[in-house]
């Protein structure tokens, strides 16, 4: 049949990105959520290798199913869609949040305050991710920041400039928190802050911050993508609430493809 062809033309496999990535989690519980999927593989590699798998399958017009989500420049480049996923593996939605360690809002008033007012919209994220597509993620936050300059003196409002002060901001190495940590790095900054942006596995980053080795992270994806590292090592962590909301995580399909849903999957 049909269906039993387009099984064995994706060999019942998901192209997945890094395996410490909360979406990989997600997409392991998938397999064991959906019975048609029972066989099925997750691929794990990294984000730049599903990419190229992406891009190929595109080329060729071939069927190819990876694990995707929002923002994210793939949308903008390729007619993609995200199937259904009527058992909610991946839950229905995320916001950003901010998160602090325990102490820091009495230890360093200013940057809590600081990163606490931290807010923007994934819309905006969307234009700094698809910048740092052409030039250094560096420059395309330092070009944002400049075209937003009242929107940034708003989170600093009110907070008094320190004189060198350092400060630990840890993230993830995807597009999102490249932009995001290298806006609130450049924010402080312009307050008289000496900042360091660390990037690492999301679970190190809750463990991270849980035990004070870091002072704060604007990465988080939750209640969902992090939400077991956030059920981990969160009694130790302070969530300062989203910083950008509206994120969404999904198995992500071209357009030319005939299934909608993750139920579509061949068994
Ligand atoms: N992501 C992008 C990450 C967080 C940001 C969805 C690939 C993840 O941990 O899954």
């Amino acid at each position: 049949t049909e269906d039993a062809n387009l099984g064995e033309q994706l060999e019942y496999t998901i192209t997945g990105i890094e395996p410490g990535a909360g979406i990989t989690g997600q997409a392991r519980e998938m397999l064991n959520t959906y019975d048609n999927l029972e066989g099925w593989e997750l691929q794990e590699s990294s984000t730049g290798g599903m990419m190229t798998e992406l891009d190929q399958a595109i080329q060729n017009e071939e069927p190819i199913v990876v694990t995707g989500w929002t923002p994210h420049w793939m949308f903008e480049r390729y007619d993609l869609k995200m199937l259904e996923d009527p058992e909610l593996a991946f839950g229905e939605g995320d916001d950003i949040h901010t998160i602090a360690r325990e102490g820091l809002e009495e230890d360093m008033p200013e940057a809590y305050a600081i990163l606490d007012a931290f807010e923007w919209s994934v819309e905006e994220m969307q234009v700094v991710i698809d910048e740092g597509q052409d030039i250094e993620m560096e420059e395309a936050a330092a070009d944002w920041v400049e075209e937003n300059q009242d929107q940034v003196d708003g989170w600093l409002e009110g907070v008094d400039p320190v004189d060198g002060q350092p400060i630990d901001i840890i993230s993830v190495p995807w597009d999102s928190e490249r932009a995001s940590s290298n806006v609130i790095r450049l924010a402080l900054e312009q307050h008289g802050f000496d900042v360091t942006v660390t990037n690492v596995d999301p679970s190190i980053l809750f463990q991270a911050v849980g035990n004070g080795e870091a002072d704060a992270s604007v990465a988080p994806w939750l209640p969902n993508t992090h939400g077991a590292f956030m059920d981990e090592y969160g009694e130790s962590i302070v969530d300062l609430g989203p910083n950008a909301e509206g994120t969404m995580n999904a198995l992500v399909v071209p357009t030319y493809m005939e299934i909608d849903s993750i139920e579509d999957l061949p068994a």
